[in-house]
């Protein structure tokens, strides 16, 4: 309490001594005959050196940021496609530098070049046809080229013709993933919401035949360089399936299946060995805040070999076993 007292009483008492200051300068100006509101030319040059200053500093910082960050930066992409959505990034992000740097030069250098002088005259333009042509038709012709390969990238990500992918259901919940794998015959079998249960989860139907050797499991293994058919369920809220290493993600909708055919083309060994981090895993989360405990919505993903994949499914469940 006291020293929040003393604390606006300072602030009082430095308000004070500044406008005195301040008034001392005015009378010391009035006495030896000149205004101190007066810019003069030399301020106006001092300004002027100081924008151009201030902007090799600003773009110099900029840069520097580049690097010093660069480390929380997504890895190189463990997928197929994610290949394609890395490029297109760096395209954008090199026609925003671009545009970056050449409108804060002009800002700083024509702040610099046209700073006020003692004779100067601003020139009085009210419109220019071939400046506003120049601005729309050249953005324009950029912007038409990135929507063009955007849209390209689009249709070859969504649209992949890879044949016969493996067929997963990731199941979102309150605050879950559950999974379940299509087993030999690779047709998930079918469900219903009325058949949630605690012991079935995902409601599936135990009368369906394509259900008997389905597999329900709480972290997915998937063979490198096969493609995976992620379909997506959600049984309550909006959830959203994230796969940042994969450069995948699609929303869970209830009552609406959507999905995502990605094909990992980096083990997660062979990923431990490249960041150099032996405690990495590919995780799936939540990438929509859907409730308390989002933050926690993980499950892993294991990208390995066939021969490994192979032991580990013949190892799990079926669901007709556990039914
Ligand atoms: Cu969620």
């Amino acid at each position: 309490m006291v020293t929040n007292f003393l604390v606006i009483l300072l602030i009082i008492l430095f308000l004070v001594a500044l406008t005195q200051i301040i008034r001392i300068f005015q009378l010391t100006g009035k006495i030896k005959g000149y205004d101190i509101n007066e810019v003069t030319d030399r301020d106006n040059n001092l300004n002027g050196v100081l924008s151009i200053v201030f902007c090799v500093l600003f773009i110099g910082f900029c840069f520097y940021q580049y690097f010093a960050y660069k480390k929380f930066i997504l890895p190189d992409s463990a997928s197929h496609h994610g290949v394609f959505i890395d490029n297109m990034n760096n395209w954008s992000l090199l026609a925003i530098s671009v545009v970056f740097i050449i409108m804060n030069v002009l800002i700083f250098y024509l702040s610099y070049k046209y700073r006020s002088q003692k004779n100067s005259k601003a020139s009085f333009i009210t419109h220019d046809n071939k400046l506003e042509l120049l601005w729309t038709i050249i953005p324009g012709i950029i912007l038409t080229a990135y929507i063009l390969y955007g849209l390209n990238i689009w249709s070859k990500v969504m649209h992949p013709t890879e044949e016969d992918p493996m067929a997963i259901e990731i199941y979102a919940q309150q605050f879950a993933w559950t999974g379940r794998y299509a087993g030999e015959d690779n047709i998930l079998g079918s469900y219903h919401y009325t058949l949630v249960d605690k012991d079935n989860v995902l409601g599936v139907d135990s009368n369906d035949v394509n259900s008997d050797d389905d597999i329900v499991v709480k972290e997915i293994h998937i063979p490198i360089d096969e493609p995976v058919m992620l379909n997506l369920r959600s049984q309550d809220v909006i959830h959203s399936a994230y796969l940042p290493h994969f450069r995948v993600q699609m929303n869970c909708v209830p009552g609406l299946e959507t999905s995502f055919l990605f094909t990992p083309i980096k083990t997660t060994e062979q990923m431990r060995i490249e960041l150099k981090d032996p405690n990495f895993d590919y995780v799936l989360l939540c990438n929509k805040i859907c409730g308390s405990a989002h933050f926690n919505m993980q499950m892993k993903f294991i990208v390995e070999t066939r021969e490994e994949f192979n032991e580990w499914i013949s190892q799990q469940n079926k669901f007709k076993e556990i039914k």
